[in-house]
């Protein structure tokens, strides 16, 4: 059985992946680290290590005493907190991301760190965004992507390290609010809908963005990981979407179950700026032939779960 341990378990997608990883290979396989000491009351089903990424040595002692052989590296500044400190951001990112790979390589681990849409730039091809095509981000968040993923090939090739990795679109959850990243109004909007009836948009209408629910990246993780290597003909990082929308395709979703939703504009020029260079939708198809990738939410199932969920938290009064 795997020994796995999540690395930034405090974040959006690390605060769900843990559970979802505890029902497959058990509880006490699957080691939550944070550097967020309130993480502790959240993963009590397993064990937690409070966790600096950036302390190699503590990093690799966890490492050593849970007998690790998978690592999730969930470490990352999201894009548009990146812009506010892209010093910050680069020192995080890749830290994180070159602490995994060394102690990876040392205690012959895999590793599975997320890349994204972000690391797509302004000249790479909107539409059906090719696995392999030109790479120029112009963020910071995406730099260090598109880093990460020459870096995970680089481990792989040159010591043989187990490196995978995904690009994430979007990722809406109703779970663990998202912290700085310009997808976020897609997440933001359903909290909108049930405490406000009204949402403030930061992105303009006809931005479409790649996106998916929650369940699909939980089984995206999972699914690369358990792939047969020999099928891989790609390793960092495998495009992957499931659907592609923009402000007012989920604004009238919503509306279609919450009649007296209202929406407004007020446009954000750094996240405008950020989503206006990241691909319309992506070309998933590697992903789909080398390991199965088949995502199950739409924009229609996923806003009945969203609105069903959120709904229920708010009338059992556990919204902020
Ligand atoms: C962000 N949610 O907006 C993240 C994600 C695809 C975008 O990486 O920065």
């Amino acid at each position: 059985m795997k020994n796995i341990l999540v690395v930034g378990a405090g974040g959006q997608i690390g605060s769900e992946l843990v559970p979802h990883l505890q029902k497959i290979y058990g509880n006490s396989n699957v080691v939550a680290a944070d550097i967020n000491t309130k993480c502790a009351d959240v993963f009590k089903d397993g064990p937690f290590e409070l966790l600096d990424a950036l302390d190699a040595q503590k990093f690799a002692d966890i490492v050593k005493k849970y007998k690790i052989d998978t690592i999730y590296n969930m470490v990352a500044l999201l894009s548009a907190t990146g812009e506010k400190n892209p010093q910050l951001a680069w020192k995080i990112n890749m830290g994180a991301l070159m602490n995994s790979l060394e102690i990876a390589r040392e205690f012959n681990c895999a590793v599975f760190t997320p890349s994204s849409i972000g690391a797509f730039g302004p000249n790479s091809p909107k539409d059906n965004t090719p696995q392999d095509t030109i790479m120029r981000p112009t963020t910071i968040y995406g730099i260090c992507k598109v880093t990460g993923e020459m870096l995970g090939d680089y481990y792989f090739q040159k010591y043989g390290v187990d490196t995978r990795s995904v690009r994430f679109p979007g990722i809406i959850s109703n779970v663990t609010l998202p912290g700085g990243g310009t997808t976020d109004y897609a997440v933001e909007i359903y909290y909108g809908a049930i405490q406000q009836k009204h949402y403030v948009c930061p992105l303009p209408e006809g931005t479409y963005l790649d996106m998916m629910y929650m369940p699909d990246a939980l089984d995206a993780c999972v699914q690369l990981m358990e792939a047969d290597p020999s099928k891989l003909k790609h390793r960092n990082s495998f495009n992957v979407t499931a659907m592609s929308f923009e402000p007012s395709q989920i604004y009238a979703a919503i509306k279609k179950r919450i009649p007296d939703f209202t929406m407004e504009y007020d446009v954000d020029p750094v996240k405008k700026a950020i989503a206006d260079s990241w691909p319309n939708y992506m070309d998933d198809s590697c992903a789909r032939e080398e390991w199965g990738w088949n995502p199950k939410w739409n924009l229609e199932t996923m806003t009945d779960d969203m609105l069903k969920v959120i709904g229920e938290k708010y009338k059992a009064g556990l919204l902020k």
